[in-house]
């Protein structure tokens, strides 16, 4: 990052801004049971604009934790009493992912073994008292870092790469336990497949290019419109939509409002105006499972098409 005058470059100082700005909604929870320290780290860390949160032991350190779900950095002293850093390490690890939250243990001058001990037990990394003021920043924003690039990565398996609505795979994985839940607790549960009508002619009028930009168009209002449930992508011009709460009646009437906005919303393709329209099927019946709930749905959106499309069959 240091030119040839041995300054900061500009691009350095670009990426160090941004990483202040992200670094206001990361939220850090110190538990050393020495005053003086948990003073000091927390000027280090606030210093880097983190929001800061301490404990002096385990026990509070928990407590903190439940309180505060969005914590996703622990910083963690050896030493301390009611609950060592290991135990309370192995502790937190029955409930957190090393990628969910980053734990980095703190321990005394002394004991060599200290920090292999820590990472056995679940930390992420570690640092000696006391510590460089870099070093310590450096590995703070390293761990921070990679819990980005892991939300990142989340990100892109979870999302439809054209379209930027959730995919197919997490479509399942979410509407598993909504449908489970639904199911427990004995209240409505409906499903939705909807198909873009004639979508071959579009792109044979218009070109591929224009039906990837009607799909994310359509896509967008379907989001914008159903923000409440879970839509995802299915395939091609197809998606799935998840409305846990609503009766068959409920989601017949959602998608119907949606299907005439889609149809009033007419898209300009090379200088022409087309409308596109969508047919759906909806199902709603928790003595079926998710997949033939969805097999159902889609029997209905084929009954709509057959019935002349721009249709919702519930
Ligand atoms: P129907 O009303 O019966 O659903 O007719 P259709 O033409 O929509 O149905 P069909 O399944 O025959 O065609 C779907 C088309 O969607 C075929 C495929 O080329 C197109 N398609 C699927 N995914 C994409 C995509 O990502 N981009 C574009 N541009 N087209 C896609
Ligand atoms: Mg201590
Ligand atoms: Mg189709
Ligand atoms: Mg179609």
């Amino acid at each position: 990052y240091v030119n040839k005058e041995g300054r900061y470059s500009y691009s350095y100082a670009v990426n160090f801004v941004n990483r202040l700005h992200r670094n206001q909604n990361v939220k850090v929870l110190i538990v050393d049971d020495s005053p003086s320290y948990l003073k000091f780290i927390s000027g280090l860390l606030r210093l880097y604009l983190f929001q800061v949160y301490t404990a002096t032991d385990g026990v509070e350190a928990i407590k903190v934790l439940v309180e505060n779900p969005e914590i996703t950095l622990m910083i963690v002293d050896f030493n301390m009493p009611k609950m060592d850093g290991f135990e309370l390490v192995r502790t937190l690890r029955n409930k957190y992912e090393k990628t969910d939250l980053v734990i980095i243990g703190l321990s005394g001058e002394g004991d060599e073994t200290l920090s292999a001990k820590f990472i056995k037990n679940g930390a992420n990394d570690f640092l000696r008292k006391p510590f460089n003021q870099e070093e310590f920043q450096c590995r703070v924003m390293h761990n921070v870092e990679s819990l980005e690039q892991i939300a990142a990565i989340r990100e892109l398996i979870n999302r439809d790469f054209l379209t930027n609505a959730y995919n197919r795979r997490y479509f399942f994985q979410n509407a598993a336990g909504m449908y489970e839940k639904a199911k427990s607790e004995d209240t409505p549960f409906a499903v939705a497949v909807i198909d873009i009508d004639h979508f071959k002619s579009i792109n044979d009028q218009f070109g591929h290019h224009n039906g990837d930009s009607a799909l994310k168009f359509v896509t967008n209002i379907i989001f914008e419109s159903l923000q409440r449930f879970l839509f995802a992508r299915a395939g091609g011009e197809e998606f799935f939509i998840a409305m846990p709460g609503l009766t068959n009646t409920q989601a017949c009437l959602l998608i119907d409002r949606l299907r005439e906005v889609v149809a009033s919303s007419p898209i300009e393709m090379d200088g022409e105006l087309r409308v596109i329209t969508f047919s759906a099927g909806v199902s709603n019946d928790l003595s079926n499972s998710l997949d033939d709930q969805l097999k159902i749905a889609d029997a209905n959106l084929y009954r709509a098409k057959d019935a002349g499309r721009n249709l919702v069959i519930g």
